[in-house]
């Protein structure tokens, strides 16, 4: 039998974190033969809510789960982990500046980074998904010197998901036959769903739909603005497809992307398809033993061009913000 690999979840007592562990437990994230270790971190306040969540794993009986830390003590929480997610963060709440917002994460991002520069397995594999997804991984890159800068990453899988999602309602196809969106840049609004390298069945998306002006327009908006539909629908954010697009990055991450298939990662830019080096940009990449890899020589065309250069403006003007909430 495998030996129990450590995960953290930080945010743990929060909605993701409460779809999210128990995908983690049932083998989604790591497989069904991977035993687990699941490290559930949260802030004071939230101990006793996070206590409730341990109950219900206990409560649960999950063959793979070999142990339960629900701790505040970010030492504690990170101590040991291959795998961390965190989920914890500020919110924006209404009539907040986006510096306050900012700062506030800065503050976390930064010190969460240390202590799993100090304390977590050697080349633990961490995914940012709490707001600005992006900046927090770029503020825990900046702040955890000795983690590789390939360990940092951030979530645009939802936003991939979505726009898989998108075209197979539109084609009326499965979605699991529609391979090879990317999303381009911040997982915010100026993210840019392409689908001109996408296909279903090897047939290239646009020829099948048949109609540029629905993929250059509201197939994009929809997919940018998805978040705020989900929570005019549900009155809160979306959280068990955000759980689920976790899983499905860490797992292709560690496991491997199919052959021939790749997914979208916010990943440490270098500079691929010239957009800024040196922010946490989303790209299209492959995974094998354990690593990404930029998918390198798409075709960008004008449209295309004009949309990753605009994130990237966001993504430097971001990092520039959260510089100055440091001095
Ligand atoms: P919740 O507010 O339900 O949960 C957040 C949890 O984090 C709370 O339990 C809170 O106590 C905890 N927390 C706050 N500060 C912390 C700290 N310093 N250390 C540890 N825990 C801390 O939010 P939820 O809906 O679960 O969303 C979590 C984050 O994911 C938000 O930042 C949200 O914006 C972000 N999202 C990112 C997505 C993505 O695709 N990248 C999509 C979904 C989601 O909107």
């Amino acid at each position: 039998a495998k030996e129990p690999v450590r995960v953290l979840v930080t945010g743990a007592a929060g909605q993701i974190g409460y779809a999210l562990v128990p995908m983690i437990a049932r083998g989604i994230m790591l497989g069904a033969d991977q035993p687990v270790i699941l490290h559930m971190l949260d802030i004071p306040p939230a101990a006793e809510a996070l206590n409730g969540v341990k109950m219900e794993l206990v409560d649960a009986a999950f063959p793979l789960l070999k142990g339960v830390v629900a701790t505040t003590d970010v030492v504690e929480a990170c101590t040991g982990v291959s795998v961390a997610v965190m989920v914890g963060g500020f919110p924006r709440k209404e009539g907040m500046e986006r510096k306050d917002v900012m700062s506030k994460n800065v503050s976390i991002y930064k010190s969460q980074s240390s202590a799993l520069e100090q304390h977590a397995a050697p080349n633990c594999k961490v995914l940012v998904v709490a707001n600005p997804a992006n900046t927090n991984a770029l503020i825990l890159k900046e702040f955890a010197p000795s983690i590789p800068a390939k360990n940092i990453t951030c979530l645009t899988r939802l936003d991939h998901n979505r726009a898989l999602g998108q075209i197979s309602e539109r084609l009326n196809v499965q979605v699991s036959d529609v391979k090879n969106v990317i999303i381009w840049g911040n997982h915010s609004s100026t993210q840019y769903p392409d689908v001109n390298h996408a296909t279903v069945g090897g047939k290239p998306v646009r020829e099948l739909v048949k109609d540029d002006e629905w993929l250059n327009g509201e197939f994009i908006t929809t997919v940018q603005q998805r978040g705020a539909a989900i929570i005019k629908a549900r009155k809160f954010s979306s959280a068990l497809s955000a759980a689920s697009a976790a899983c499905d990055h860490i797992r292709d991450w560690v496991l491997g992307t199919p052959e021939g298939t790749w997914v979208s990662m916010g990943v440490y830019s270098d500079g691929s398809y010239n957009v800024p080096a040196g922010v946490i940009y989303s790209f299209p990449v492959t995974c094998k033993n354990g690593e990404w890899t930029i998918v390198q020589g798409l075709a960008i065309d004008e449209f295309s061009r004009k949309k990753l250069d605009l994130t990237g403006v966001e993504l430097t003007e971001e990092k520039e913000l959260a510089y100055s909430c440091l001095s």
